[in-house]
């Protein structure tokens, strides 16, 4: 396996695999997404290119193993690729100014856009890189929610579902969709009304999915529904592989959300809706733990996305802070300015959390308490980082991470049932 048992002791250095792949992941960053993105921003367009590109190169479908054709990636290979995707806007900066990546004139046209105006020196009232931090964002998202969506299959899949659907997204770049949420419950999973009857080899399932990122891109959905209205959480559902064209699907409008718009969100109908007993994952009334278990393994990934927000906003609001003067001096000596930039340095905190959540689930270690702490952590660090550096889109894209994959209060609500279970055993 590429994740042998872990050594005892701490060790901080990335392997030679992950730097490369990190590495890869700035590069792809730099020369795929850079280019393009202020053009995708004036469209609004799904970034259908990109993802295409970022799948040709392995950035997509990490975890897939490699008996079904993926990269078999880790969860914490996974984190630092996320984090270099979220982090995007600012390695351009630093590219350019370092390695001489672009040209003048390839930098200048990317920064100005169609308006001819410099944003880069309005940067305190107009972000420049906001275009392509916007469609970052929604690039990785899209990226993730793939992912969230394969994590069911790599949890609880057999062979031949794999092999057909896992598979499937290794021999051409398709998008998948984790629809659990519902218009009437999202945080209480255990509410969901969605249900599926069985007649004869198949399932029918009828229900409303809200909030399905991929929603409108899909080539297949993972959908929870109940199967056994009178058992407890824990046997009332099961999880389906549903081919996106099958009848009585009707996928709803994109929402327009407040960040992150680049990633297609949207409700989806489930009316009548047939599907082979074949595409059942896992046991009858398995399927809350299955969707729960996905989150083990995605919830250290979105909070790695907030992590690379976070660094970015950070390093931006730094240099804005060595540069803009007031009172004759840089903001940065003015201390009440660079102890709000010390306390984003919290970001290590929860790179170091994420990356202990992550590689507690390569080694095979339950830790479900581990990825809420990462993600509850490293959502408030991405909000707290973006507030403080002056650009409102920074700041809308951060708030979905204290939303999706689980609120902040839910969160708390795991981390603290945590320590309960801890103090009585
Ligand atoms: O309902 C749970 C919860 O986690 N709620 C939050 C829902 C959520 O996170 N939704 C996200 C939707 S997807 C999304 O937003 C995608 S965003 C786009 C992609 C991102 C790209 C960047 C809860 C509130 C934590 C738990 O609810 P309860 O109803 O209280 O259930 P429990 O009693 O805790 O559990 C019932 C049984 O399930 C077992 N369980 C719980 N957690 C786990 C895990 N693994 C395995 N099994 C689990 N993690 C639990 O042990 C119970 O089993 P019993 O046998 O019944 O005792
Ligand atoms: P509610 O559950 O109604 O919560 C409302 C408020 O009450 C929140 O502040 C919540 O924290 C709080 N609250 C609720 N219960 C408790 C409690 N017990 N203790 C303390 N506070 C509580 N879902 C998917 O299945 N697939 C997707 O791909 C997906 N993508 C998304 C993309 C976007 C852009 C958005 C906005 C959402 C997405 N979601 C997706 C849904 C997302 O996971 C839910 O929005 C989220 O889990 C919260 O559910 P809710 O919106 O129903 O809020």
């Amino acid at each position: 396996s590429a994740h042998p048992p872990a050594e005892p002791g701490y060790g901080f250095t990335l392997t030679d695999d992950q730097s490369s792949i990190q590495e890869l992941a700035r590069k792809f960053t730099l020369e795929e997404i850079i280019p393009v993105a202020a053009e995708l921003d004036r469209t609004g367009a799904y970034p259908v290119d990109i993802i295409k590109k970022a799948w040709e190169v392995g950035l997509v479908n990490t975890h897939i193993p490699a008996e079904f054709g993926g990269s078999g990636l880790g969860v914490l290979d996974g984190a630092i690729v996320t984090e270099e995707l979220a982090y995007g806007c600012s390695e351009y900066v630093d590219i350019m100014r370092n390695r001489g990546g672009l040209n003048l004139g390839d930098m200048t046209a990317v920064l100005h856009g169609k308006d001819g105006v410099n944003h880069h020196l309005a940067r305190h009232t107009s972000c420049p890189y906001t275009p392509f931090f916007k469609h970052l964002q929604g690039i990785q998202t899209a990226i993730e929610a793939n992912g969230l969506a394969e994590a069911p299959l790599i949890v609880a899949g057999n062979a031949t579902q794999n092999k057909k659907y896992l598979g499937r997204m290794t021999e051409q770049p398709l998008m998948a969709a984790y629809c659990v949420t519902e218009p009437g419950a999202g945080s209480d999973v255990a509410g969901l009304r969605t249900n599926a009857v069985k007649k004869g080899a198949s399932w029918v399932i009828n229900g409303q999915k809200m909030w399905i990122t991929n929603g409108g891109k899909a080539n297949w959905y993972f959908v929870l529904a109940k199967t056994d209205a009178k058992a407890s959480t824990g046997k009332a559902f099961t999880g389906f592989i549903v081919d996106a064209d099958t009848p009585g699907i009707q996928v709803g409008r994109k929402e327009i959300n407040m960040g992150q718009r680049a990633s297609d969100t949207r409700g989806i109908t489930f009316e009548e809706v047939v599907v082979p007993d074949e595409n059942r994952l896992g046991e009858v009334g398995q399927g809350f733990k299955i969707a729960m278990n996905a989150f083990d393994i995605t919830r250290p990934l979105v909070a790695s996305g907030a992590v690379g927000l976070a660094r970015r906003a950070m390093e931006e609001a730094t240099k804005y802070a060595l540069e803009r003067k007031t009172m004759g001096s840089e903001i940065f000596n003015h201390q009440a300015v660079a102890f709000m930039l010390a306390d984003m340095a919290g970001i290590e905190s929860a790179r170091l959390m994420v990356y202990r959540a992550a590689w507690m689930r390569d080694q095979g270690l339950k830790n479900t308490w581990f990825a809420s702490i990462a993600k509850a952590l490293a959502s408030e660090v991405a909000n707290r980082s973006a507030a403080e550096y002056p650009v409102e889109k920074l700041m809308r894209d951060a708030k979905i991470f204290q939303i999706y994959e689980g609120t902040s209060q839910i969160q708390r609500l795991i981390i603290s049932r945590g320590l309960a279970d801890m103090a009585k055993s």
